[in-house]
């Protein structure tokens, strides 16, 4: 069976990821419909071979669609998907637009593949930083229990978009070249204030919310809490930009239910992990980093060690292509389990 699939902002960092890995999974696509705002309607973008122009996405645009995977920015989900939904199609939004709705699942394949067939039209896609972080912490917790997570992030410019990718290039070679960076979009595009990402760290992902923490923060606290539907697991997030292209990098301290536990007993349950590779031999300087993780679909752990005062406290480094396992792939898996379960 094959099926008329849809990617809507085709032309952004994901989309173009998305279009790439949809071809390369070799998707049982019928035809694939190319979409995207008004401005970068006409483009021409390849996929397989065939050249296909880029449509202004509109309500009509999705008649006859059977998946839509959408990566346009939270505004256009809350007008369009449900346009979408409406003629039929079964959405997979990699926006924050539906995530907490509690009629929406929201999926990481690895953890919890199950809820995807309570969807009612729309499935939502977790943020990159969630998603690779309870990909690596699910087989801990189904061996272990898990009660705590405090994570640091260390986060690519291309979680901000194909803008933030070009302040970095542009600011890194003015400041080679001894003049002054201009800075315009980072940390956050339209916040008043911007500093320059190259050879600095900016602690700010997202805008601020009133309890000081910023929306990045929260989406990790609340999002991992409901995939792993962990209500009671205490999580705290801080989230920093670091001049990386590709891949989020992330410090994590855990703490299981279970006491006494090893390294080699959390080596175990990751070993045979689905998504997940074990790169962790301190002895020959292994362990993964933004680079080796980039353009590739799985997450890599590394530097896991025990907490040398809390007795069920371990800390773990986790590292994913930000794009792949971040949203695209993420969103393709969702995809092909709908299609592998008849879930549409
Ligand atoms: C970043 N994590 O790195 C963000 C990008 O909610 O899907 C993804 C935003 C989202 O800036």
């Amino acid at each position: 069976k094959q099926y008329n699939v849809a990617v809507v902002g085709a032309t952004g960092a994901v989309g173009q990821k998305m279009i790439e890995t949809l071809a390369d999974r070799d998707f049982p696509i019928k035809s694939l419909k190319l979409l995207s705002s008004s401005r970068s309607a006409g483009k021409k973008i390849s996929y397989k071979g065939e050249e296909i122009t880029v449509e202004e996405a509109k309500p009509e645009s999705f008649e006859g669609v059977d998946i839509a995977l959408f990566s346009a920015g939270g505004s256009i989900s809350k007008k369009l998907a449900p346009e979408a939904v409406k003629r039929g199609a079964v959405v997979v939004d990699n926006t924050s637009a539906y995530r907490m709705d509690p009629e929406v699942p929201l999926v990481v394949p690895e953890v919890n593949k199950e809820d995807i067939k309570e969807h009612k039209g729309i499935i939502a896609n977790p943020n990159c930083s969630t998603i690779q972080m309870v990909a690596a912490l699910e087989p801990i917790k189904d061996a272990y229990g898990l009660t705590r997570v405090i994570v640091s992030t260390y986060q690519a410019v291309s979680g901000s978009g194909t803008e933030a990718i070009e302040e970095l290039r542009e600011q890194s070679q003015s400041f080679l070249n001894g003049e002054d960076m201009k800075a315009e979009i980072l940390p956050v595009k339209g916040d008043e204030k911007h500093y320059p990402i190259a050879f600095n760290a900016l602690p700010q992902i997202d805008t601020f919310e009133e309890n000081g923490y910023t929306f990045e923060e929260m989406k990790m606290i609340n999002e991992t809490k409901k995939i792993m539907h962990a209500e009671d697991l205490s999580v705290a997030a801080t989230c920093v930009r670091l001049p990386i292209f590709t891949s989020h990098a992330e410090s994590v301290y855990i703490e299981t239910e279970k006491e006494g536990l090893s390294v080699e007993d959390l080596h175990q349950s990751l070993k045979n992990a689905p998504g997940i590779v074990l790169e962790d031999e301190p002895a020959t300087q292994t362990y993964p980093t933004p680079l080796s993780a980039a353009e590739k679909r799985d997450v890599f752990v590394g530097r896991i060690r025990k907490d040398l005062d809390q007795t069920n406290g371990f800390h773990l480094w986790i590292v994913s292509d930000n794009l792949l396992k971040g949203a695209a792939w993420n969103s393709v898996q969702i995809a092909e389990q709908l299609v592998a379960n008849d879930w549409l």
